[in-house]
């Protein structure tokens, strides 16, 4: 998924119990310490939203556990867990491994000779 707007709706789920009255109503929720808010849409019918921006480097994969409960006497309660994957978007510019290099070459050298060496890495994937 990609999460640009914060708001983009990713996942809806369908909650069904076959009882009837409060025994057959249901309530469905999800971790708090999570970056999505589960929000119920039509009948039975929830929308997973992000609440904030996500990071991919920082955080490249949630597992959210979506516990549902009816209203009855005792509370039945059912739980299943998903998997979102933030995908990557290039946000990173490469940077070099260390802040500054002081290389020295002795003077009269012959052609190509090996001065040294300079890495990047780029934490995008
Ligand atoms: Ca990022
Ligand atoms: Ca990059
Ligand atoms: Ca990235």
């Amino acid at each position: 998924m990609e999460a640009r707007d914060g708001k983009e709706s990713i996942r809806r789920q369908s909650i069904s119990d076959p009882d009837s009255g409060d025994n057959g109503k249901t309530v469905c929720s999800i971790q708090e310490d999570l970056p999505f808010l589960l929000k119920p849409s039509v009948e039975n019918f929830y929308t997973l939203v992000t609440n904030t921006a996500l990071d991919r480097e920082t955080t490249a994969e949630y597992n959210i556990t979506i516990t549902v409960t009816d209203l009855g006497t005792p509370r039945l309660k059912t739980q299943h867990t998903i998997t979102v994957l933030v995908s990557d978007v290039n946000d990173n510019a490469p940077t070099f491994t260390q802040s500054s290099y002081t290389l020295s070459v002795p003077e009269n050298n012959s052609p190509a000779l090996h001065i040294g060496s300079v890495s990047a890495t780029d934490s995008d994937s």
